[in-house]
């Protein structure tokens, strides 16, 4: 896998093949170590012990583990939107220069959707509204999460009804899950994934809804702009900046000082600073920027072994330590930029908001240093590999509304709801998460979205899978023909001329990041209230194909709790529990309507997704 520069890499596929036969019993679900008489190796199958030393059944113990997994990845959504809460109140405090409210109708809307006045000025607007965010961190306010109020009412009364919503507090939610989860503590493991779905939708609205909120109003809502993407967005004259992680409070400076500092680049030698985006925070530039999509999280390395990234700038999630023994081959630095998240091999620079501009220019520099390091650091050729792919991204759901709205104010999602009854469109997938290398070696990602577009079902994409689609050509709207069957096509064409666009919308929708999956949320949303129809009812499906994360664990146990059914691959570590397979994959249809439906094969998980698309279609509409 490494770019043939006569230096040996250890990259991720090479790390993957070391690490197998991988262990049976943490793939499965079954081992537990969360206290020391183990670890115990726990199965209702022909592994292992049928009960561990304390009597932990298998459904105790992939319970408990799923539980954690789900609120590890809360945690990362809600200290995510936290950032942007905090944020917000500086702006409204008027304590910030670089931040303003750039998306005051946003704002107020928000405002409106949590049951705030949305009157006075911005920063009055942005006061209360920052109030309820971080209210949703701290001790909380009445029963629930402030923004439990921007999920579809019908499914939150159905699920409320049944004694199942999340605490006033995502810390407390998350706190609670590690708990209760301890050794000795709640066993019964259909509780226990009761708890695990709470903790979903405090990801889903106190950490994706809040996050994708706040950045919205504070840098723009995201239009349709076109970008580049691969590693040929790469330039071999130019001071290459990578920024890599999940937040627009830092990348959004970098771009803005990087900017500023271009004389100071050419001074140096370099034609200018060119900033590509890696994994998430490549989304969040590209969407609103158009900044190039460099790299998913697990080509990161690759970009390094070019030799014409200057600096790698991360925040927070996703940052493979990988990359800190690959830049120590070149003449690359790794810059962190988060008190709490080192990585070694890195130098730091500590960026905060309030002081943003300083923090930015010293990062740029860096960069610009390490511009004229390249030829006393590294003697080998720069290698960019390939010529970048078109790519229209930023189909925001904002967009989407907006355009259905202008086409029919009265019911703006009904083209959809026609498309779907008709057969034109045979429904939605969100398609989400990450590029796993285990999955990778497969293509997992292209094959099942090529069946799905084949098949005139709409992919919907976020986070790294927008890096794999985009590589792909899927971004682009001039494959909007040869990829999508005739009645998606159809459909597209028409929502482009709607929009006023020359041409289709592409083929693939690239909604954002991940904490962008809200997005989607939002779109389902806006197609159960304006029809009326259930969200647990709808012809949507998510789906994870390639999933690493935990954070791709919480945002899947949302959509369950949405009502959803859920592809994963790979399954998820509960397959030596008889019982939480059975919970998880039938029983869960009749509390959320959700399922999880689990498939590593591209082909088979196309066919079980469709069918599960079909089921839900004909349930609605009949045959089509
Ligand atoms: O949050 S898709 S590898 S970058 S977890 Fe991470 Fe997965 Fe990429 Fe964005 Ni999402």
């Amino acid at each position: 896998m490494s770019i043939d520069q006569d230096l040996e890499y250890d990259l991720p596929m090479d790390r993957l093949e070391e690490s197998e036969p991988q262990c049976p019993f943490g793939t499965a679900g079954s081992c537990c170590r969360i206290c020391y008489m183990g670890p115990c190796r726990v199965s209702d199958g022909e592994q292992g012990m049928e009960r561990g030393v304390c009597g932990a059944s298998p459904g105790t113990v992939a319970a408990r583990n799923l539980y954690r997994e789900i609120a590890a990845g809360t945690a990362s959504h809600a200290d995510h939107a936290r950032e942007i809460a905090e944020v917000l109140e500086e702006i409204a405090d008027g304590d910030l220069s670089d931040y303003d409210v750039r998306e005051p109708e946003k704002l107020r809307t928000i405002a409106e959707d949590l049951g705030l006045d949305s009157s006075g000025s911005d920063t009055a607007v942005a006061k209360r509204v920052s109030k309820a965010a971080i209210e949703d961190f701290q001790d909380g306010n009445g029963e629930t999460l402030n923004w439990m109020e921007r999920m579809p009412a019908e499914q939150r009364e159905h699920l409320s009804a049944q004694g199942i919503q999340p605490q006033e507090s995502v810390d407390k939610e998350v706190a609670r899950a590690m708990h209760r989860t301890t050794q000795g503590n709640d066993a019964e493991p259909a509780h226990l994934l009761t708890g695990g779905l709470e903790a979903g939708l405090a990801d889903g609205y106190a950490g994706l809804t809040m996050g994708t909120d706040l950045q919205d109003v504070v840098f723009g809502t995201p239009k349709p702009v076109k970008t580049t993407a691969n590693l040929g967005v790469m330039e071999e004259d130019q001071v290459n900046i990578a920024v890599h992680g999940h937040s627009p409070v830092l990348s959004e400076m970098v771009i803005k000082y990087a900017d500023e500092l271009e004389a100071k680049a050419e001074e140096a030698g370099a034609e200018g600073i060119n900033v590509v985006g890696i994994c998430c925070t490549g989304n969040e530039l590209a969407e609103r920027q158009g900044v190039p999509l460099a790299a998913h999280s697990s080509q990161a390395e690759l970009a390094v072994t070019t030799g014409a990234l200057d600096a790698m700038v991360a925040d927070i999630q996703c940052i493979w330590p990988g990359i800190g023994d690959i830049v120590e081959c070149h003449h690359t630095r790794l810059i962190t930029t988060v008190d709490y998240v080192n990585i070694p091999g890195a130098e730091h620079v500590s960026f905060e908001p309030e002081t943003a501009e300083s923090d930015a220019k010293e990062i740029v520099e860096r960069a610009i240093e390490a511009f004229g390091d390249r030829h006393t650091r590294q003697d080998y050729a720069v290698e960019i590999p390939e010529t970048p792919r078109e790519a229209l991204v930023g189909v925001s759901d904002d967009f989407v509304l907006e355009v259905l709205t202008a086409a029919n104010p009265e019911s703006p999602a009904q083209p959809i709801v026609d498309a779907l009854a008709e057969g034109h469109l045979k429904g939605i997938v969100g398609i989400v998460g990450c590029p796993n290398p285990k999955l990778r070696r497969a293509e997992m990602t292209e094959h099942l979205i090529e069946d799905l577009l084949a098949h005139d079902v709409l992919p919907v994409v976020t986070g790294c899978i927008g890096h794999i689609t985009a590589q792909a050509g899927y971004l682009d709207p001039a494959m909007t023909d040869e990829l999508a069957g005739e009645g998606l096509s159809a459909v597209l064409h028409d929502l482009g001329a709607a929009a006023g666009l020359d041409g289709p919308l592409p083929p693939v929708w690239h909604m954002g990041s991940c904490v962008d999956n809200s997005r989607i949320g939002n779109i389902v949303r806006a197609i159960s209230e304006d029809s009326g129809v259930p969200t647990r009812e709808l012809p949507v499906v998510a789906s994870a194909p390639e999933l690493i994360a935990e954070k791709a664990i919480s945002i899947g146990t949302w959509a369950l709790a949405l009502g959803l059914p859920l592809h994963t691959a790979p399954t998820l570590h509960m397959e030596d529990s008889e019982e939480v397979t059975h919970i998880l994959t039938e029983a869960l249809k009749d509390i959320t309507g959700g399922y999880a439906i689990q498939e590593e094969n591209p082909e088979a998980a196309a066919v079980a997704i469709r069918s599960a698309l079909d089921e839900r279609r004909e349930a609605l509409f009949g045959e089509a």
